[in-house]
C-alpha cells in the first residue's frame, strides 16, 4: 500500500560485527569485511539471502569489557571495526542494494572511560556528577539498596575517591546513566540525531526497560518461586529497575526523535509479558517504539528454554496478535548474540538440525518484523569455548555468550573465509558452512532464501492477516490472508511422526516444505507433514 513504513515488509538480520567478515587478518571482523559480504545478504536475485536491513551490533569506541555494549563514544566507530568513513561506505553500499542500517543505541549505561563517567566520578562537585546514579553507603558501609546486577553481583560499586556507590545494572565497567537528568536525555538524544544525518535507518535500543528506576531505589522485594541453584539475578522480582512506568513515557520522548526523520525504525530490545512487550508501542496518538522484541520463542520467563512444542507456539503467538496493538506489529527472533543457538538449544534429543528447517518457516510466516541472527541461514550451533580461549566476561549463562558469537563460517578452509589471521574465537567444525549449502537445493540456505524471497511474492504472508487453525499438541497451523491475494497456510509439526494438518481451502500448492521434494505438490482440506516438518500451502483458485 502507499505509504506503508519499509519496516513492516522487511525481514531484518543482525551482524555481530566482531564475527561476520575480517577484511585485514586481524582476527576480527570489521565494517569493510561486512560491505565485502553484502551481495550474500542481498544482491537483488534470489541467489542472495534477500534480506531488508541489517542491525550491526554496536560498533562505537569501547574498551570491550561488553564487547561494545560498554560505549566510550556514541558518535564514532572502534578503529578495530573501521572509521566513521567505512561507516558511511557500508550505508551507501547497503542503501545502494535497498538495505536498510540500523545500529545499536545504548541508552541506559555508558563505559565507565566515557569521558561523562570520567568527569562524574572526578569529585562530587563535578557538573557530571548527576548523570550517573551515585548514592551514599547505608550507615554498616553497604550498598545503597540490594539490587543484583544482571551478570551477578551487587549493582553498586563503592568509589574510593568520592566516598559513594554508583549504579551498574551490568558489569562495573558500565555505569548506569541517569536518565531523570534533563541534561542526560538531551545529550543522549542527540547521539541519535548525530547518525540519522549520516543516513542511518533506525536502531535496536539495548535494554531499553532499565533507563529509568523507582526515584528512590527502594529495595526489590525477594522472588517467591526462586530456589537456591537458580540464577542469582532472579533471587529478586524486578519491580524498582525494569518495565518501572516512567520508561514508556521517556520511550514516546525518544520516539518523537525518530519522528523528526521520516523513514527511521526505533526496535527494542524489552522483556516481559505480552502486555508488557505490547505496552512498550505505545498508543495510536501518542506512539512508543514501532516494534519491541518478543523473545518468547527463546525463553518466557526467566531463564527456561521455550520447548518446540505446538501448544506452547500456539499460545506465543496468540498473546502477541491479541495484545501488540493494531497499528504495528510483533517483532519475533529464534537467535541472539546472548543466547544459545536455535540448533543447540532444540538439540535435547539430537534433532536439533531438523527443527532448524521448521524454523524459517515459522518465523517468516508469521505477522511480524522477524529478525535473523547471522549464521542461522546455515544452521551453525554453539561451539564449545575451551577455558583460555572464553572472552565474555557475562557469567549469564554458566560458559557465558561466547558459544554463538562464534565467527561466521563461510567455507571449511582454516581461516572459514572469515579470516587470514587468528581468529578471536575459535571455530566450530568445518561444516556447516556457506560454501557446501550454497549450490545445494536442499541445504538450509537454500530454504531460507527461498522463504524470504517468497515473502517478498506472496502478499499475504506480508501484509496479510493471521488466523489460528487450531491444530493439535503436534501441529500448530495458521492462515494468512491479504485481499485479493490468494491465501497461505503455514503447517508446523513438531513430533518427531507424521501428522496430519487440516486445510482452510479445498485446493492449494505446497510452495515451500522442509523436504523440498513435496514442493510443488497440489494440497485441499488437508496435508501430512513429515516429522518435525513444516510447509507453507498456497490457496489455489
Ligand atoms: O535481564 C535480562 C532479561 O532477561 C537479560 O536478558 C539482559 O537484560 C539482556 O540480555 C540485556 O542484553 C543486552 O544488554 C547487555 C549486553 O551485554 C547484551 O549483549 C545486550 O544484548 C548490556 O548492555
Ligand atoms: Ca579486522
Amino acid at each position: 500500500a502507499p505509504g506503508r513504513e519499509w519496516w513492516r515488509d522487511a525481514v531484518c538480520y543482525q551482524i555481530y560485527p566482531r564475527s561476520f567478515q575480517d577484511s585485514n587478518g586481524d582476527g576480527i571482523g570489521d565494517l569493510e569485511g561486512i560491505i565485502q559480504r553484502l551481495d550474500y545478504l542481498n544482491d537483488g536475485t534470489p541467489h542472495s539471502l534477500g534480506i531488508d536491513a541489517v542491525w550491526l551490533s554496536p560498533t562505537y569506541p569501547s574498551p570491550m569489557a561488553d564487547f561494545g555494549y560498554d560505549v566510550a563514544d556514541y558518535c564514532d566507530v572502534h578503529p578495530d571495526f573501521g572509521t566513521l568513513e567505512t561507516m558511511d561506505r557500508l550505508i551507501a553500499e547497503c542503501h545502494r542494494r535497498g538495505i536498510r542500517v540500523l545500529l545499536d543505541w545504548v541508552p541506559n549505561h555508558t563505559s565507565d572511560q566515557h569521558p561523562w563517567f570520567i568527569e562524574s566520578r572526578s569529585s562530587r562537585e563535578s557538573p557530571k556528577r548527576d548523570w550517573y546514579i551515585w548514592r551514599d553507603p547505608r550507615p554498616d558501609g553497604s550498598p545503597p539498596n540490594n539490587w543484583r546486577s544482571v551478570f551477578g553481583g551487587p549493582a553498586w560499586t563503592f568509589d574510593e575517591r568520592t566516598g559513594q556507590y554508583y549504579l551498574h545494572s551490568f558489569l562495573k565497567e558500565q555505569p548506569d546513566l541517569n536518565w531523570r537528568n534533563p541534561e542526560v536525555e538531551a545529550a543522549m538524544l542527540q547521539t541519535l540525531r548525530f547518525w540519522f544525518e549520516r543516513g542511518v535507518d533506525g536502531f535496536r535500543i539495548d535494554v531499553i526497560g532499565r533507563i529509568l528506576k523507582h526515584p528512590d531505589l527502594p529495595d526489590n522485594p525477594p522472588n517467591p518461586e526462586w530456589q537456591p541453584g537458580d540464577r542469582e539475578r532472579f533471587s529478586q522480582l524486578w519491580i524498582y529497575n525494569h518495565n518501572y512506568p516512567d520508561v514508556f513515557e521517556a520511550v514516546k520522548r525518544i520516539r518523537k526523535v525518530f519522528d523528526e526523520y521520516p523513514g527511521r525504525v526505533a526496535v527494542g530490545e524489552v522483556f516481559g509479558t505480552p502486555e508488557e512487550i505490547a505496552r512498550y508501542y505505545g498508543d495510536a496518538d501518542s506512539p512508543g517504539l514501532h516494534l519491541a522484541f518478543n523473545f518468547h520463542f527463546i525463553h518466557e520467563r526467566g531463564h527456561a528454554i521455550t520447548p518446540w512444542e505446538a501448544p506452547v507456539l500456539r499460545r506465543i503467538i496468540a498473546n502477541a496478535e491479541a495484545t501488540v496493538p493494531p497499528f504495528s506489529q510483533p517483532c519475533f527472533a529464534l537467535n541472539n548474540h546472548d543466547r544459545s543457538r536455535f540448533v543447540t538449544r532444540q538439540n535435547h534429543d539430537g534433532h536439533g538440525l531438523e527443527r532448524a528447517r521448521a524454523a524459517p518457516l515459522l518465523l517468516l510466516g508469521l505477522r511480524n518484523t522477524p529478525f535473523l541472527y547471522y549464521g542461522e541461514e546455515i544452521g551453525m550451533a554453539d561451539v564449545d569455548i575451551p577455558p583460555e580461549r572464553q572472552q565474555d566476561p557475562a557469567r549469564f549463562r554458566s560458559v557465558g555468550r561466547d558459544p554463538e558469537r562464534t565467527p561466521m563460517q563461510w567455507d571449511a578452509s582454516p581461516g572459514r573465509g572469515f579470516t587470514t589471521g587468528e581468529p578471536w574465537l575459535p571455530f566450530g567444525p568445518p561444516s556447516p558452512n556457506v560454501a557446501e549449502q550454497d549450490g545445494d537445493p536442499d541445504s538450509l540456505l537454500s530454504l531460507y532464501r527461498r522463504a524470504v524471497w517468497l515473502r517478498k511474492e506472496l502478499p499475504a504472508l506480508r501484509v496479510g492477516s493471521l488466523t489460528d487453525l487450531g491444530g493439535d499438541d503436534s501441529v500448530v497451523s495458521w492462515w494468512r490472508q491479504a485481499p485479493g491475494a490468494p491465501g497461505v497456510a503455514v503447517a508446523i509439526n513438531t513430533a518427531t511422526v507424521p501428522a496430519r494438518a487440516q486445510l482452510p481451502f479445498p485446493r492449494g500448492r505446497i510452495v515451500l516444505c522442509t523436504v523440498r521434494a513435496r514442493e510443488g505438490e497440489r494440497a485441499g482440506g488437508e496435508i501430512e507433514l513429515p516429522p518435525l516438518g513444516a510447509a507453507w500451502i498456497a490457496e489455489e483458485a
